[in-house]
């Protein structure tokens, strides 16, 4: 993008003293790679796994979108449908965004604290991370070649009684102890400023940074302690026995915070970034705080909502997941306010006017805003579906169902990818020292992508009404009489071509995100940069919010009581009856 940030950045340079947040890696005339070459070193490594596993898994994708459609049966067969699944599962959800995350916040942290923060503990959880994805990925892939005795098809949500060989659980639970590494980098990255600024509010972003990492070291523990002391000795013979539904408490009790680890790094991009793409400034770092915050508390206390239909977990434990979740709404509610009233303000600045016709003084030439503000436009039908997801009796209609791949697809598959993917067209120039190549094509992929995922996505939904269930090669059932699956609005057929059509629309879309990256990535370096990375300070400043919202030790506990309260009886009355011992107590009714 052009220098369209004009505004505020003097305004970047006076409000500093007061906001501790500052131009750093942004004085003009040295980009962020020039400042801090190790660091931009270590993103860049870190992004160039993430956009592996996304172009891998997008193939994957698309495989299955034409499969399980019957548009294109060439690939595979439907026997080898489970390892194509479980290997897009795995890698987008888990490798693509665990790395890109890892790489996004060394950016947020170095930038937003002034230090560099690469350095061998950086190092060592990338390896380790990079290790675990290659021991898991090839678990996996050699499900296709049946003679090997080695597969993985267990999805990537792994609990018993699907069994994979040892080597995968091993590779997942390196993925999650890498990231603690990484955790552990940015905490002490942190603790070196603090000793050199003791009264200063935690820069922005990595107060973000702090906060999600938080709340994934609470929620990753049940994902540790289900591998750890279930899956791999388990798998490895050493014990006969697990519990399912044992294994799948620990799984879900991860399985819901983890997608708000997917969501945070793209509401970092979406309160620091976006604001600044668009010409203006953040409403309120104060209202972004409170929003971290909230989420820290209440992301974990929730895992039962993936339960609803599991028989052994009392209504009542359910019922308290389901309120704590609607609770999570709020966050995301006043997020929509704040970076909506952000995005009014770059367009006002830019010279926009009316009620809504500001909304075309926005910058839909430059690829990053365009990508990201799609993404949140996307993040809002989620979250409308997401509250039917939500919804305990409502759940029981769409539970398994193609409505299930059909939110998230909004969620981690637009508001998460299509948002890594628009903030690298913004980022990687910065990281790299290169201008930003093929801009036609970059600037066409987030409307592609748009495109592709309101076809596929909205397809999914009602197909999923219809009753047509996910995680299937032959869907077709053809002894089932039509009007089982007939469909609320258009028919079954018409739904199967839009999937496939939204399908391709969308792995095009992914190859054309590939091909930009990989030609500024060959483009010798040099000349004037195509952004600029400076990001101005909030209109309300962190000063204008109590002091206690940074406060971190304090949210944390509280944090923790929660999961005290949520989840010891459901755990006891799982344990009490042997801990590897297969049922559950009685429920009284
Ligand atoms: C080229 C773009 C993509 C296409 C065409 C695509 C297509 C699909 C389809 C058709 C399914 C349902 C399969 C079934 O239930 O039988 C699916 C499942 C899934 N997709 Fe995607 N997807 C794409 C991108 C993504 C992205 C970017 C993510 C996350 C970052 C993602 C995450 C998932 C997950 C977690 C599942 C569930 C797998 C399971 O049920 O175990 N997808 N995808
Ligand atoms: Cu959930």
């Amino acid at each position: 993008m052009t220098a369209t940030a004009t505004s505020g950045t003097e305004d970047a340079v006076a409000d500093d003293a007061e906001t501790g947040e500052s131009p750093s890696s942004t004085t003009p005339g040295s980009t962020y790679i020039e400042t801090y070459p190790d660091d931009a070193k270590l993103i860049r490594y870190s992004f160039a796994v993430a956009f592996g596993a996304l172009g891998i898994g997008g193939f994957f994708g698309l495989i299955q979108a034409l499969h399980r459609t019957g548009a294109f049966r060439g690939f595979v067969s439907s026997a080898d449908y489970y390892t194509v699944l479980t290997g897009h599962g795995v890698l987008l959800a888990l490798v693509f965004t665990t790395f890109f995350i890892a790489g996004l916040f060394t950016w947020g942290v170095s930038r937003s604290l002034e230090r560099s923060i690469a350095g061998r503990l950086s190092w060592i959880w990338f390896w380790t991370m990079f290790a675990g994805t290659v021991l898991a990925a090839v678990t996996i892939l050699a499900g296709f070649v049946p003679s090997l005795g080695v597969n993985a098809d267990v999805l990537f949500t792994f609990y018993a009684p699907m069994e994979a060989n040892p080597a995968f659980y091993l590779g997942a639970a390196l993925i999650i102890v890498g990231s603690w590494i990484a955790g552990a980098n940015y905490f002490l990255a942190y603790r070196g400023w603090r000793a050199e600024h003791p009264d200063d509010r935690i820069p922005l972003q990595t107060f973000m940074v702090l906060t999600t990492m938080l709340m994934w070291y609470l929620a990753s523990i049940g994902v540790a302690v289900e591998v750890v002391a279930f899956l791999l000795p388990w798998s490895l013979g050493l014990i006969q026995t697990v519990d399912p539904l044992m294994t799948r408490t620990l799984f879900w009790y991860f399985g819901h915070p983890v997608v708000y680890f997917w969501l945070l790094p793209a509401y970092l991009v979406w309160y620091t970034v976006l604001p600044k793409l668009a010409g203006g400034r953040l409403l309120s770092d104060p209202l972004a705080r409170v929003v971290f915050v909230l989420l820290l508390l209440l992301s974990t206390p929730t895992g039962f909502h993936h339960q609803y239909l599991d028989p052994g977990i009392a209504e009542g434990f359910k019922f308290v997941a389901m309120t704590n979740t609607m609770f999570l709404l709020l966050p995301s509610l006043i997020t929509a306010f704040t970076v909506v009233a952000s995005m009014e303000h770059g367009a006002r600045q830019r010279g926009g006017t009316g009620y809504v016709n500001w909304l075309r003084k926005l910058p839909w030439g430059d690829p990053a805003f365009v990508g990201i503000s799609l993404s949140g436009l996307m993040f809002a039908a989620g979250g409308f579906s997401g509250m039917v997801n939500a919804g305990m009796n409502l759940n029981y209609l769409i539970h398994n169902t193609i409505w299930v791949p059909g939110h998230f697809h909004l969620t981690v598959g637009t508001a998460f990818a299509l948002t890594a993917m628009a903030v690298t067209y913004w980022l990687f120039p910065q990281i790299s020292g290169k201008r930003l190549q093929l801009k036609t094509a970059a600037l066409v992929q987030p409307y592609l992508w748009f495109l592709g995922m309101t076809l596929m996505s909205n397809a999914m939904h009602r197909a999923g009404l219809a009753g047509v269930p996910r995680r299937t090669a032959e869907p077709q059932y053809p002894n089932t009489p039509a009007v089982v699956f007939q469909g609320v609005v258009g028919g079954i057929g018409e739904m199967r071509t839009q999937i496939a059509l939204g399908g391709t629309l969308l792995f095009v879309s992914l190859l054309l995100f590939l091909v930009v990256i990989v030609a500024t990535w060959l483009t010798p370096r040099g000349g004037q940069l195509s952004v600029d990375g400076r990001i101005p300070p909030a209109i309300s400043g962190p000063e204008s919010g109590p002091l206690v919202l940074d406060d971190i030790r304090l949210w944390t506990i509280i944090a923790v009581v929660l999961v005290v309260l949520t989840y010891t009886l459901p755990l006891w009355g799982l344990a009490a009856d042997g801990l590897i011992q297969p049922g559950s107590p009685p429920i009284p009714v």
